[in-house]
Parts: structure tokens; sequence; C-alpha cells
């Protein structure tokens, strides 16, 4: 009898190993060309860890090396010159995500998200109050701003008069003079008229990953937009437009002009497709086009990976030059840079 039971679950335990080695997973797919990122991931996805302490470590290394300027400390200074963070970490499995918005004076804000996550019952801190959060929670508090950050916004503010800028339809002429503005009073249509699509250099970290368990999560670390008006959370921290993770269907990551696409939640959307029954790639771009609808001019790109490791990317605007992502799996013996054109 106990024999009969051994050779049962023997059997059980070698058709699931067998059914799972078919899957591309564990996987990680990070957006941009973030490599040192995706090799951080990879080594805790290959030791069996977590596919969110993968994405932890993973953004807190791109954190710590301040990626394009883009992630991390001394970067992106507002229009006050200081550098704030957002992040996301969800969890696909039980639905949970944590994150920070416009997160100030600490440096590992990915790490702040696993402790909104793993530690409160909230989802999102913004702001002086999250960095409370984080220091009761043992984070130090440092000062993110550096000498290059200072250097950016010095020749923003006093060579550049300010220039460029999120503001529109306020007195003194934002396309001209600093602040402080004041409202004018336009009507609809000449509002309209005014919305452009600015172009700024930003490359936020978007990482999803599957671990051995089959356990997805995804998550972001950026310091946003150059020049943001102080307080602007972007896309980044907010769940299905950052990122998105579910483990009955997979995840997506969005990266590019976050005030217009968190309008759209993108990564919902594409993992909302894939559940639908569409590639991952196909799920990418239709997430891009319906932004692309509205926003002719905006630049982003959606990475999606499904559950069974299949993964694919899209982008749009980003001025002739195609869409780097970083992937490794457990098929590959060493990560690999994939490129994609825009649509
Ligand atoms: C933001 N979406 O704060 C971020 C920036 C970014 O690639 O993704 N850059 O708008």
């Amino acid at each position: 009898m106990v024999t009969r039971i051994m050779k049962k679950l023997f059997l059980l335990f070698f058709i699931i190993n067998q059914t799972k080695s078919e899957l591309n997973i564990p996987i990680i797919v990070t957006t941009w060309k973030f490599e040192n990122s995706t090799i951080g991931a990879w080594g805790v996805l290959k030791e069996g860890g977590s596919s969110l302490d993968a994405i932890e470590k993973g953004a807190s290394i791109c954190e710590e090396q301040q990626c394009d300027g883009t992630v991390g400390f001394g970067g992106s200074p507002d229009e006050n010159g200081e550098t704030t963070l957002d992040a996301l970490l969800m969890n696909g499995k039980t639905m949970n995500v944590g994150a920070v918005g416009a997160l100030r004076r600490i440096k590992r804000a990915i790490s702040v998200a696993r402790h909104v996550l793993e530690y409160t019952k909230h989802s999102i801190l913004v702001g002086e109050l999250a960095t409370q959060f984080a220091v009761q929670m043992g984070f130090e508090e440092e000062n993110l701003t550096t000498k290059h950050s200072k250097k950016l916004w010095m020749d923003w503010h006093n060579a550049d008069h300010c220039q460029p800028n999120f503001w529109m339809d306020v007195t003194p002429n934002p396309s001209y003079f600093c602040g402080p503005y004041q409202p004018n009073q336009n009507s609809e249509d000449e509002r309209r008229k005014m919305i452009k699509g600015d172009k700024y250099n930003h490359d936020t970290i978007g990482m999803v990953a599957i671990d051995k368990n089959g356990d997805i999560a995804a998550g972001t670390s950026t310091n946003g937009a150059k020049y943001k008006i102080p307080g602007r959370v972007g896309d980044s921290p907010i769940p299905g437009a950052g990122a998105y993770a579910d483990n009955s269907v997979g995840a997506a990551t969005a990266t590019g002009d976050g005030d217009v696409m968190l309008r759209f939640l993108p990564s919902f959307l594409a993992v909302e497709e894939m559940r639908r029954g569409a590639l991952p790639t196909e799920a990418a771009q239709i997430s891009i086009k319906r932004i692309a609808k509205y926003y002719p001019n905006f630049m982003g790109a959606v990475v999606a990976l499904r559950k069974d490791g299949k993964y694919g990317a899209a982008c749009h605007g980003l001025g002739g030059m195609p869409f780097p992502f970083v992937v490794q799996d457990i098929s590959m013996d060493h990560h690999k840079v994939e490129l994609i054109d825009c649509l």
C-alpha cells in the first residue's frame, strides 16, 4: 500500500516537473538595456528565489548605479532641483501591491515599495509621508541631489529659463518664463491647441518575472520626468499603468511619457489582452496603439510576459530608434538584449 502511494507521488512529481521544464521559466524581462539589473535578478531566480525578490534585487541595482540617470538618486530634478522617486512592486500570486510616489530623501525606492507591500494593508504611499514611513521601517534619510543633478537644474533654470516645463495656459507664458504661475482663463478649444508632446529623456526600469514555482511579479523604479512640477507622480507606481501581474495570465510593464500613459493603464490592458488570447507581442501592441490613437506623439514602450514564459514588446515614438529590452530565461546560457522596431 505504502509503495503504491509512493509510486503515485513519484509519478505526480515527475509530471509536474516535466510540465514545468517545458515552460520557459524562470524568466526575467527588463525594459531598456539594463543588463546589470537583469543579471542580478537572474541570479536570484537561478538560485530558486522568488520573482518578487528578483525584481527588488534587479531594480535596486539600477537605483544604486543610477541607470541612465533616470533611475535612483541624482537624476531628473524637479522644478525645485529635488530628485524624487517612484517605485512599484506587484505580487501576481496574491494581487497585492506596494508602491511609493514622489518619495523624498530615500535612495532605495523599490525596497520601500516592498515594505509597503509586506508590512502594510495599503498599496501606495506618497511624498514626505512616504519618507516618514521609510524612516520608521529603518531606511536611511539622505540628500538625493548630486553635482550632476544640481548642474542640470542650474542650466535649466538659469541658462534655459525653465525650458522645457510641464505648464500650460498660465501667466507668465511658460514657453518663455519661469514661474510662479497663475492660471489663465482660456476656452476649452484654446487649451486643447496648447497640448503638445514634449520629448524628455526618461528610461524607467520595468521588470516582469516568473520564478520556478510559476509565481509572477512585476515592478518599476524611476526618478520620473525631468523638471516635473513638484508633487508630480508618474505612471510607474500606479498598478496597471507602470506594471501589473496576475499569476493566472502573466505580467506587463510600461515605460515612457508617464503622464499620458497612465491614463490608459497600458500594463493592465496588455495583461487583459493576453487573458483574452492575444500573444504577448500582440497584447503590447494593442496597449501602445490605444494610447497612440489619442496621443500620436507619445513616446513609450510596453513589455508583456505570459505565464508560460513567452514574451513580447511594442514601442512608439522613439525617434526612429528601436526599443531595447533584456531577457534571461532557463533555456539561455546568457542574457540577451532584444530590439524591437516601434509601431
Ligand atoms: C514617468 N514613465 O515618470 C516614467 C518615466 C519613464 O521611460 O518611463 N521613462 O513618466
